[in-house]
């Protein structure tokens, strides 16, 4: 099994914790996206990270790789068999990498990976926004539904691997959650990272 891509990447931080979340290992190729690297490109030709190996099969999408490794290793599940638990999985797994990686995003790709990749100076007026106007309102939001320990059922899931990732972000890019305001939250995503699978994900 091959993980290509940095994981400075949320996308494949998510995939890195799932895959050890299951008692794999995997070997690790970091590369940036769009790396010409023709192995990387065989699994990913739009050239998004990750891109992913298993044997002779090629696949990108993290959220394609975790379902994939779901049905290959089903124990421990990481997807709840529950109908509404399962929804409620895909539902928070979606939220994280559209609604609140967009928003993360604009905070780390200006204050870290511009400076990592030379690429000129943060556009300021876009991280305030993004930390004053698009992320209290998600923080907010997942504040409500924090119930205990995980975000669905009473185990570890997708669901809490995948809204934890882009806060990894954050924490990088010197914008750690507010616990003060957010406490529930906070309260829940401590652990989550203090886990040996979100530690150990880095290059
Ligand atoms: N839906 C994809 C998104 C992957 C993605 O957009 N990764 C970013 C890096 S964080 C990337 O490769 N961006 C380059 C691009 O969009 O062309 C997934 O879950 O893996």
């Amino acid at each position: 099994m091959i993980v290509y891509g940095s994981s400075l990447s949320p996308f494949v931080r998510k995939t890195l914790v799932f895959i050890a979340e299951k008692g794999l290992t995997t070997e690790r190729k970091p590369l940036p996206p769009h790396d010409p690297m023709p192995a990387f490109r065989a699994c990913s030709p739009l050239g998004k990270i990750p891109g992913f190996q298993d044997g002779d099969f090629q696949i990108s999408d993290s959220s394609a790789i975790c379902h994939y490794l779901e049905r290959k290793h089903p124990e421990p599940a990481l997807f709840p068999s529950a109908a509404e638990d399962y929804a409620r999985t895909i539902y928070f797994d979606e939220f994280a990498d559209t609604t609140l990686i967009s928003a993360a995003g604009k905070v780390f790709f200006n204050l870290v990976v511009r400076k990592l990749m030379r690429l000129g100076e943060p556009d300021m007026a876009v991280v305030q926004t993004a930390l004053t106007e698009e992320l209290p309102p998600l923080f907010t939001f997942l504040e409500g539904r924090v119930e205990g320990p995980y975000l669905v059922g009473d185990r570890l899931t997708m669901a809490d691997i995948a809204v934890a990732s882009p806060f990894v972000n954050l924490q990088l890019a010197g914008h750690p959650l507010d616990a003060e305001r957010w406490p529930k939250l906070a309260g829940w995503l401590a652990p989550i990272l203090a886990r040996p699978s979100f530690v150990n994900a880095k290059d």
